[in-house]
């Protein structure tokens, strides 16, 4: 029994194994069931007791041998594959960023982003809602009677006739407003309420001032004794802080919407000159948001009673407080996706929501 040639071929065998699949074959052919080692150990019962006890310790020292040299082996190996995974995962923390990256932030995010941040200091929370509705949620809740002339002046997009719909309630069609989140909302939810919503808005109209898609922003604070002047003082600050100037003046004009009663419009300051307009405190009045006590009628339909619960709602096209904010003339250039205009009026990614600092 030469175990000395055995010892240098497994030993080779060892050394030359790198990679851990490698390693283990070797380790199999050595030690295994049917291992090189092993099968040696088997004829150790042919010998003479003599012959067996020198044998047999050459043979149990030889395996703790290269029992070893495979475990060394294999904690190398995996220091190896270990430095190799560190190397190719690298990640260099002091890398700027790649300026052939000319990702940036749509004017409809940013102001989005802007609003959020101004309505929740004042404590409101953002609901959310399907753009696909029906025409519960989007007319009938709100107070529009059926058959009354304003769901026409909606230029609603109806969905095709479906036949499983039972009657006019479940028409489908996408939402006119936001309006239909506010509803939503307070049928799930005890009041107080303090909600403001952001989304995509559907109305079949395209021209200068008009897209068939557009982004409205609402809210909605329902509470025991909410009145006209918390409206006043909300919507006061909010135009404020968003077009931050400290005295921007504004004045609400009375108007008309289904759902509130009374309604209003609300105007901010401005100058006009030459085709152009500057917001601030000037010579002329420029409607930015329409608004009022949400109608009786509109609480009843959400399962409140309006004798013991009223409030106030809000809405505004984020388009137009975006062009009005930001120097947009056009408002068709928000839906064509151009990249000169995206890096021309785009946001840096990197920038926080910018506030008016008090
Ligand atoms: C506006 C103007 C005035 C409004 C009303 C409601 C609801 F669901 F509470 F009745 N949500 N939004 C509202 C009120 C929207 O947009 C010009």
């Amino acid at each position: 029994m030469d175990t000395a040639a055995l010892k240098k071929e497994l030993v080779d065998l060892v050394a030359s194994a790198n990679d851990m699949t490698t390693l283990e074959n070797v380790r199999v052919e050595a030690l295994g069931k049917k291992g090189r080692i092993t099968d040696l150990m088997k004829t150790l019962g042919g010998m003479s007791p003599e012959e067996r006890k020198t044998a047999g310790a050459e043979l149990n020292v030889l395996k703790d041998e290269i029992a070893a040299l495979i475990e060394k082996q294999a904690s190398q190996l995996k220091a190896q594959e270990m430095d190799a995974r560190l190397a190719a995962e690298t990640l260099d923390v002091t890398l700027t960023t790649r300026p052939e990256r000319k990702g940036s932030i749509h004017p409809i995010s940013q102001a989005i982003d802007e609003m959020v941040s101004i309505f929740a200091d004042m404590g409101f929370s953002i609901a959310e809602g399907p753009d696909l509705e029906d025409d519960f949620h989007n007319f009938t809740a709100l107070n529009f009677p059926l058959g009354h002339p304003a769901r026409e002046m909606h230029d609603t997009f109806y969905l095709p006739n479906d036949e499983r719909q039972e009657g006019e309630a479940q028409k489908k069609l996408l939402r006119t407003h936001t309006s239909t989140v506010q509803i939503r909302h307070m049928l799930k939810n005890k009041p107080p309420i303090k909600i403001i919503c952001f989304g995509r808005v559907y109305r079949s109209d395209y021209d200068m001032t008009h897209t068939p898609v557009f982004h409205q922003m609402e809210g909605l604070v329902i509470d025991k004794s909410t009145h006209m002047g918390h409206l006043k003082g909300c919507l006061m600050d909010f135009v404020r802080s968003y077009f931050e100037i400290d005295d921007l003046p504004a004045r609400f004009r009375p108007s008309f919407f289904p759902f509130t009663e009374p309604s209003a419009e609300m105007d901010i300051g401005c100058t006009r000159k030459e085709g152009g307009l500057q917001v601030g405190k000037g010579d002329s009045w420029l409607e930015v948001l329409g608004c009022g006590m949400v109608h009786p009628n509109v609480i009843r339909n959400c399962g409140l009673d309006p004798e013991e619960y009223q409030g106030f709602a809000f809405g505004m096209g984020i388009e137009r407080l975006a062009m009005l904010k930001y120097g947009i003339p056009d408002l068709r250039t928000f839906f064509e996706a151009d990249t000169r205009w995206l890096s021309h009026y785009g946001f840096d990614p990197l920038d926080r929501p910018n506030r008016a600092t008090k």
